[in-house]
């Protein structure tokens, strides 16, 4: 009976054990799991775009080598979530397919143009330090394939945030030109970064239901709080300025007060208006469309070796 599912749900939920795909689940809890780890893997798909933008146009075969590495992880992570989406009763096409009709979300931050190879830089350094900051949490999230996935995950994506900080160090030790050029990468991507970290507590409607099924281990001002105390000191190493008049210590708190993210353009770009939306969707969709004939040569190979009954 339902009641005693629920129970045994609960159970293993309190005692800060993992839910398996065999395990009985709540709808709410599969369509929150769903959601997120959709929403999870489009972001790494769609992420490999604004930085696959400098593949070809890299300054050095060895920035290129390191870059073209990074890129296929995000596709390796990708397929990995959708993988973890799968054990709910999902598929991977059907994902796609809601994600290049407009259906689904994908993370914010990757809705804003690439304009210098400083910003590969900033990227690894900022975007894959909040990535980080956000998922090494989820590595204890109670869903058990999506924690799993989630440690293979923040290993990579450590590296990825090295290999963007020490291009970051480079360049600061280059000409001023070269310096500018990370300062000016520092101040666009900044406050996306922040609003990685979704909503403020007080306007995220799934925070609290996804920290009672422990899915989320913190709240989203918590994390951001985490990051901005994080990369403050990293930006004084670097020898950079965050682009926020706000940005001081507080002793009393023992952290750092920061200004507030303009959330009317978060929910601009959450609707489909940011600067590089329509790119992203766009160009996920053709890349869709020019692969069905390797979907369709795969099916019919898999229809030709299939063992009749
Ligand atoms: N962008 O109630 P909440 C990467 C949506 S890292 C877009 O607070 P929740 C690595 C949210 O879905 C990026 N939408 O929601 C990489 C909800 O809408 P819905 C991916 C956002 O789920 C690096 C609504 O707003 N990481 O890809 C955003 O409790 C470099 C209300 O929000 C993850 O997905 C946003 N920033 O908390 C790749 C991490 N924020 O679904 C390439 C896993 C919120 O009800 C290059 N996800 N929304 O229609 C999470 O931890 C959570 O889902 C949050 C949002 C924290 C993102």
């Amino acid at each position: 009976p339902e009641s005693e599912l629920e129970a045994h749900f609960e159970h293993t939920i309190e005692r800060d054990q993992r839910v398996e795909p065999r395990d009985w689940v709540p709808e709410g809890y599969r369509k929150t799991m769903v959601r997120q780890i959709a929403q999870h893997a489009h972001s790494e798909i769609i992420g490999m775009q604004p930085e696959g933008n400098w593949i070809t146009r890299a300054p050095s075969l060895r920035r290129k080598a390191i870059l073209l590495a990074k890129v296929q992880d995000e596709a390796g992570h990708g397929l990995y979530l959708y993988s973890a989406a799968e054990t709910l009763g999902t598929d991977r096409g059907e994902l796609t397919e809601k994600l290049i009709a407009g259906g689904q979300k994908y993370s914010s931050i990757f809705n804003y143009p690439t304009l210098t190879f400083a910003d590969v830089g900033v990227i690894g350094w900022l975007v894959d330090g909040a990535a980080i900051c956000n998922q090494v949490p989820l590595c204890r999230s109670s869903y058990g394939p999506y924690a799993r996935a989630m440690i293979r995950i923040c290993k990579e994506e450590s590296f990825h945030q090295r290999q963007g900080y020490e291009l970051l160090m480079t360049m600061m030790r280059g000409t001023a030109q070269q310096r500018e050029m990370v300062q000016e990468a520092v101040n666009r991507w900044w406050w996306p970064s922040l609003m990685m970290f979704g909503p403020p507590d007080a306007d995220s409607p799934n925070t609290a239901q996804s920290m009672a099924w422990k899915v989320k281990r913190h709240t989203n001002d918590e994390l951001r709080q985490r990051f901005v105390d994080m990369s403050v000191p990293q930006a004084e190493a670097l020898g950079v300025v965050f682009p926020d008049p706000e940005l001081r210590w507080n002793c009393e708190r023992e952290h750092y007060d920061f200004g507030t993210p303009d959330w009317d353009e978060f929910k601009n770009v959450l609707k489909g208006n940011g600067p590089c939306n329509a790119q992203r969707v766009a160009h996920r969709r053709r890349a869709h469309e020019d692969g069905a004939w390797v979907r369709e040569a795969a099916m019919a190979h898999a229809a030709k070796k299939e063992v009749p009954a």
